[in-house]
Formats: C-alpha cells, structure tokens, sequence
C-alpha cells in the first residue's frame, strides 16, 4: 500500500531528490530535547481536543484497531542530514482526524507528546497518503529513542514536525508555535525552500 501522494518527500524519478543544503546519511540518528518520556502501554491514551465536537481519547488497543498503512519516504532534518527510503507502517493521520467532528474553523493542529514536546503543522499538510501516526519502521518497531511506541511522520516537512512520543492532537484555528518554534525554527518548514529558521 505505498503512495506516491507525497510529492515533495519523494519527487518523481528524474527530479532532484535531496533537498538544497541536506546531505544522505546511512543510519537513523537519535535527535531529542531532554530524556525519553516513560510509557506504559497499559496506561497509554491518544487524545484528540481543541476545536472538535467532543474531545475523544483512544486507549493501545483501539489505537491499533484503526486501518494500518504502509508509506516509503524520505527524512530531512534541519541539522542537514537526509535518509531516503524508510518505510513506516501505521495510521494515517486523515484517518484519525476522521474519528472526530473537527470544526471547520480548524485550519492547524499541535501535535502533543509524552514528555511535553510540541509542534504544530497546517492541516493542509497533513491530509496525505504519506502521513502517519507510526509505530513501526522497516518492519521493526519503533525504539523508545526513536519515539515508539508512536510517533507521527509529516515527510514533506523537516523531521522537527514529526512527533516522538505523540499522545494527542489539538486542532486549533490559528497558528501557534510549538517547542522548537518557540526558539526560532520556522513555523511551516519546508526542506525544499530551506524553511530552517525565522
Ligand atoms: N517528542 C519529541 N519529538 C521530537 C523531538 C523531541 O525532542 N521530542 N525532536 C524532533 C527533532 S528536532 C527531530 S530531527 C526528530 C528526530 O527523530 P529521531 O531521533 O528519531 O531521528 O524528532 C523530532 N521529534
Ligand atoms: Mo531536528
């Protein structure tokens, strides 16, 4: 089930593929603020809130019970390393906001994480076949350093955006930064156009 949807992530056969200043690296570096939150599955909620109908909040199990998905993408990160090709397996995002009656005033989310990290994202950039709530990655779950047990994917956009340890959504209808915004990365990010800063 790989989508080609995620035009910029993945540019078509031909096109340039490395965004301007990245450079490929082999591996998966670790890239955290702080220490790994603790989780428990047993205890684990997602929460879906802000402008919705009515806040919902999902436990593992019915997390899981959601469609799973495969999407193959590339990671840019702005400290300029680039990995192409890892594919994740989990639930798109258009899926899980579908659960909820979002107001149509929503126009972006925050995406909230175990341990207090925050990022915030148009809802227009996240409606792709290519963006995922993940818990696995080339087969392998992911790793606590990572962001297992979940993490979000938002592959056309620097890795800041894409979410360790996500416990929820917030659906907000005006812009807002989150943790790295807050200290100068750009609010949207867009490798391609070099969105780092400011
Ligand atoms: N919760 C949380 N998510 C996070 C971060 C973080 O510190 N905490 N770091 C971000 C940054 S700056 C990057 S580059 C990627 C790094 O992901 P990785 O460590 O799996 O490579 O996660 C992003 N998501
Ligand atoms: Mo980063």
């Amino acid at each position: 089930m790989t989508s080609d949807s995620g035009r910029s992530a993945r540019p078509p056969f031909g096109e340039p593929r490395l965004p301007p200043g990245q450079r490929l690296t082999e591996g998966w570096p670790v890239l955290t603020y702080g220490g790994n939150p603790r989780i428990d599955l047993a205890t684990w909620q997602f929460e879906i809130f802000g402008l919705v109908a009515q806040r919902m909040t999902l436990s593992w199990d019915e997390f899981m019970a959601l469609p799973q998905t495969t999407d193959v993408s590339d990671i840019h990160c702005v400290t300029t390393w680039s990995s192409y090709d890892n594919e994740w397996e989990g639930v798109r995002f258009r899926d899980v906001m579908a659960l909820a009656q979002v107001s149509a005033e929503a126009t972006h989310v925050m995406f909230h994480c175990y341990g207090g990290y925050t990022t915030n994202v148009p809802i227009s950039e996240l409606m792709g076949d290519e963006v995922l709530f993940a818990h696995t990655r080339n087969g392998e779950p992911i790793s606590a350093d990572h962001g297992g047990p979940l993490r979000g994917i938002v592959p056309k956009l620097y890795f800041w955006k894409s979410a360790k340890w996500v416990r929820g959504i917030e659906f907000m209808n005006e812009d807002r930064p989150g943790f790295w915004e807050m200290y100068g990365y750009h609010m949207h990010g867009d490798p391609w156009i070099e969105e780092r800063y400011g």
